[in-house]
This record gives C-alpha cells, structure tokens and sequence, in this order.
C-alpha cells in the first residue's frame, strides 16, 4: 500500500535530453518487469543510481570481510575456523560478482575503489562497529546476514538483469551464513551463563545498527522513491526493516535473548511487531564516517590495496604476454 503511494509520488524521469520514445520504451519494459541487460537503452540517471547502489553495496561486502577475517585465527576449534573462512571468502566473491555488474554499466573498478579509498563512496554504516568477542561473530552471522538477506530476496527481481542474477547466488550464501551465525549464537545461549551473557551483549550491541543497515526512514530516503518507479528497489526501507524486526523477534525468543527495546511489543491489529525509534543521529554520524571503527577499516582496506599492488602488476604482465603471443 504504502509502496503504491510512494511510486504514484515519484517525480516522472527527466526527460531534459533523451528522446521521450526511448525513455517510454525503456519505462514500459520495466513495468511489464523485464530485464533491463548492458547493451539496452536506458536513462543516464537510471544507470547512475545503479552504478551507485551496486557499487555501495560491492564495498560492503568487501569491507564486511574486516570484522570477521579479524576472528579467524580466534574461533574456537578448527570446524569453526573453516566454516568461518568459507564465509569470509564468499564475502569477498560477493563483492567481485557486484563490481563486475557495475562494470557493465561502464564504471571502471579502479574508478569504483578510488572512490571507497579516498573516503567519497559510501558503504554499509553496520561495519563501522568493532568485533569484540566471539559472540559477535554469532550476531553477525544471524543478524547482519539476516537483515542482508531480508534486502537482497527481493533484489533477485530487480530490474538490472547482471544485478538480479548475481544475487541468486549471493542470496543462496547469504543464506548458509545466517544460519552458521544462528547456530553459534544457540551453541552460546545454551552454554555456561558466562556464554549466555556475552551472547546477550553481542545481540545489545548488534540490535540497532542491524536495524540502520536497511536504510534512512522512508520519509527521509531521497533516492526511494525513484528506485522503486525503475523497480530497481521492490520495497521500501520501512517495509523491510518492519520485516526483518517481525522474522527476528521469534529467534530470540527461541534463543531465550533479550532484544534490547523497551517498546517492542506485538501490535495483534497490524500483525506485526510495533518498535522503538531508531538513533538517526547515530545513523547519519557512522554515515558520515564517524563510526566507532571507520578509520581503522579504510587503513586495513587501502593497506591491503598496496600490499597486493604486485598480485594485480604480475596478472595484468601476464595477460600482456599472453596477448602479444596470440597476436605473433
Ligand atoms: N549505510 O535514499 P536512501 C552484507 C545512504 S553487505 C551507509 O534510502 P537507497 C555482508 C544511501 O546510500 C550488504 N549508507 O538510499 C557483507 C544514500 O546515500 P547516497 C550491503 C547508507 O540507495 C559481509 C543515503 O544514505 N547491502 O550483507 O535508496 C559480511 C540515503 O539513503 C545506508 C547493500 O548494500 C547504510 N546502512 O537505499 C556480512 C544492499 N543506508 O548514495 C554481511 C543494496 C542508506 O545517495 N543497497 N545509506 O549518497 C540497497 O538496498 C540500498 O542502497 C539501501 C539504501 C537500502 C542500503
């Protein structure tokens, strides 16, 4: 309902320089919910906001390697040393997938990583936050991938054909490491109390800033409206958040956890769960990149950017003596 309201409120594409039978082409496939694919017509602003979401959320997934690689050498036993490394380097196939689909809207990689380097493109407030016990990587896995997946389900239906695909597979992973982190955190809340106690402190640290990771509210999202006309977006933030909130509540019950909101509470006439405000303070600070831990994660990223300088000079040497023995 909610979501109708805001499409028939979306200001109407510019249509300052492009040719209005081209812009109602591409605005009818897209309501008859075709893909759009690399080489098709489409509005320059349509591919900017893609390039712009798509490569957001390929930082994510890189950057999201940080908190977790931390933990490696720290989990508990070999198995959880595995499955944790297994999660890590999907992380990182994530990112590729995603940056190889704003590619082909014409944003070139050195472009998109000059961008998070240097502190001009965004990327997901949620790992801002420091890792500081096992228990988070509990809380990761069953609240930041449950939130994640709650975003990108419906983002397999996006209109960008090369971003809807890469995440059928994403979500498939996505979806492996829910449950790793939902696990841990059963392992621990059915522990010693000890256990119990660090797995309701990582669930009242991780708590709120999963709920950010969906976004501003609807009435101050600037680029929703929009995004759901182009079906880039199929739901709104709210509606997502309200989701994610309705589907988690029942896990921490299950878990015998606290979720730290005093107004939480099952509205039975909505049939979902009524929730506290969010600190949209906190949100637009951790934005703006004055989270906790923002620093210390752009050093660990543009370190190992040049630390690796060699990998990507000693492949792109041998591409070029490939070619040049083809081309003899
Ligand atoms: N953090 O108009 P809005 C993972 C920005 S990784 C930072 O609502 P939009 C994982 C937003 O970009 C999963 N910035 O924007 C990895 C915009 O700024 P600009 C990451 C945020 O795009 C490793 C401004 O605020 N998922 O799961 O319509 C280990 C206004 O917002 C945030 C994705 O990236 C935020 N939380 O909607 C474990 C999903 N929220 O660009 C797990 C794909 C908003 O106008 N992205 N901003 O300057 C999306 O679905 C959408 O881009 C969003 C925001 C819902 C996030």
């Amino acid at each position: 309902m909610y979501t109708t309201e805001l499409q028939k409120s979306a200001k109407p594409v510019s249509l300052s320089n492009e040719p209005q039978e081209l812009v109602d082409a591409f605005e009818a496939r897209v309501a008859a919910d075709e893909f759009i694919e690399p080489k098709d017509w489409m509005p320059e602003a349509y591919r900017k906001t893609l390039i712009r979401q798509i490569s957001q959320h390929a930082h994510s997934e890189v950057v999201g390697m940080l908190p977790e690689g931390n933990w490696i050498t720290r989990a508990p036993s070999l198995r959880r040393k595995a499955v944790l490394l297994a999660k890590v380097q999907d992380e990182g196939g994530h990112g590729l997938y995603l940056y190889c689909a704003a590619e082909t809207l014409g944003a070139s990689r050195e472009e998109m990583i000059d961008a998070l380097h240097s502190g001009r493109a965004k990327y997901s407030t949620i790992f801002n936050y420091p890792t500081l016990t096992w228990a988070d990587i509990g809380a990761i896995g069953w609240l930041v991938d449950g939130a994640a997946i709650m975003n990108q389900v419906p983002l397999q239906r996006t209109s960008y054909g090369p971003y809807a695909r890469a995440m059928v597979r994403v979500c498939k992973e996505e979806s492996f490491h829910q449950r790793q982190g939902y696990e841990i955190m059963m392992v621990l809340a059915n522990g010693t109390p000890e256990q119990r106690e660090m797995a309701q402190d990582a669930l009242n640290r991780w708590w709120w800033p999963s709920l950010m990771m969906f976004g501003p509210s609807d009435e101050n999202s600037p680029n929703t409206a929009q995004s759901m006309r182009w079906r880039i977006k199929r739901d709104t933030n709210d509606e997502l958040r309200q989701k994610f909130v309705d589907v988690t509540v029942p896990q921490a019950e299950f878990l015998g956890l606290t979720v730290p909101d005093p107004d939480l509470k099952w509205n039975a006439e909505r049939g979902a769960y009524d929730f506290g405000a969010v600190d949209w303070e906190e949100f637009y600070a951790v934005v703006r990149g004055e989270g906790p831990v923002a620093r210390e994660r752009m050093l660990a990223r543009r370190k190992a950017w040049d630390d690796n300088r060699w990998v990507r000079e000693a492949a792109a040497a041998h591409e070029a003596k490939r070619a040049a023995k083809k081309a003899a």
